[in-house]
């Protein structure tokens, strides 16, 4: 499958790997990007040295181009912006806010800078400078999130820029795949299927629950103090949202809860962990290796995007048991 996004990032399929702060290192991003995705390190808040090994590992495990998403509200944003550039990173995705003071660098760097938005005003104002792509993410990702659906943003923002457009936010099989495709995308950003792969280092434990989810198991936390963050439904996210509903509730209460929260999650504490998921976790049902969900998704979208409507349906129909997770 051949779109302006596999022409644009040198990779064989248009699957892009999420940015998943604490859980999107070397071992996942190289696995993705030597089985002809595109693999990228999250350096979420993590320290300079960790990231540059990170890019070191990934580099030793395939020649294939690999990326760094740079978490714009980590307050050392400037300084990874910086090493990215030294490092002359093959591609560099941005989260969680506007990276119009990096471009120019990055640029010069010889990187494809590929921000993610959540609406298709932040779309124009990246393709005016000088983005390569964008990545449209709707609210049914898992992490930090904007308000509009993946439905409703990616047809907009592929309106709004002629540069290509990644859709993210709800994608994890072929079908989702192929509807994004339908909607104008010419790539898709994959996050929580990538959770549960083989080569990802987080805990069993944390996989087990992304597998076990069903398509209501997620919620939003932190929407009144403007950071809406979904993950899935465990006691760590009850308490967050009873503490937000409490108008006595102590601000330092609440980061007291959230302090070291994704970290304990990656580690296997379900119950205390702030686990990020999004809502496909629903339709996420077994472990796979990185290799097989690409070949399993790539396949299956490209049976469904040949037929016409009616054949689609059919198409959809016959899916198995297994494949219905049942
Ligand atoms: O960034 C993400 N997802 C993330 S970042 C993250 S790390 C974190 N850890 C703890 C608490 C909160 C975050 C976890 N998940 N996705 C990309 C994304 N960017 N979604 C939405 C946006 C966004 C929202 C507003 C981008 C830009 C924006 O406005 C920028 C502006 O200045 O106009």
């Amino acid at each position: 499958m051949k779109t302006r996004v596999t022409e644009l990032l040198g990779i064989e399929h248009p699957v892009i790997q999420g940015a998943m702060a604490w859980v999107a290192n070397a071992s996942l991003a190289g696995a993705v990007s030597e089985a002809g995705g595109l693999g990228i390190i999250a350096a979420g808040a993590a320290p300079l040295a960790w990231i540059e090994e990170q890019v070191r590992i990934a580099r030793s495990m395939t020649d294939r181009p690999i990326g760094v998403n740079v978490m714009l509200m980590n307050p050392e944003a400037p300084e990874v912006a910086k090493l990215l550039a030294n490092l002359k990173v093959d591609v560099i995705t941005t989260g969680a806010g506007s990276p119009s003071a990096y471009i120019d660098m990055w640029k010069e760097a010889g990187s494809k800078v590929v921000p993610v938005v959540a609406s298709s005003a932040l779309a124009a104002r990246m393709e005016r400078l000088g983005a390569d792509a964008v990545v449209a993410e709707g609210c049914e990702a898992g992490g930090h999130i904007g308000e509009l659906t993946t439905m409703a943003l990616v047809p907009a923002v592929c309106d709004a820029v002629s540069i290509p457009v990644i859709a993210a936010g709800g994608i994890a099989d072929g079908r989702t795949m192929a509807a994004a495709f339908a909607l104008g995308a010419e790539g898709v950003q994959v996050g929580t299927r990538f959770l549960t792969v083989d080569e990802c280092t987080v805990a069993d434990a944390y996989k087990d629950r992304v597998i076990a989810a069903k398509d209501s198991d997620t919620i939003v936390t932190g929407r009144a103090g403007g950071h809406p963050v979904r993950g899935l439904k465990n006691a760590f996210s009850r308490n967050v949202r009873t503490l937000e509903a409490d108008p006595s509730c102590d601000p330092r209460e609440l980061e007291a809860l959230y302090a070291g929260s994704l970290r304990r999650a990656v580690e296997g504490d379900v119950v205390r962990g702030s686990m990020m998921a999004g809502q496909s976790a629903g339709i996420v049902y077994e472990r796979k290796t990185a290799r097989e969900a690409i070949s399993e998704m790539i396949g299956q979208a490209e049976a469904l995007g040949m037929r016409s409507l009616e054949e689609l349906a059919q198409a959809n129909a016959d899916r198995t048991p297994m494949q219905r997770g049942a």
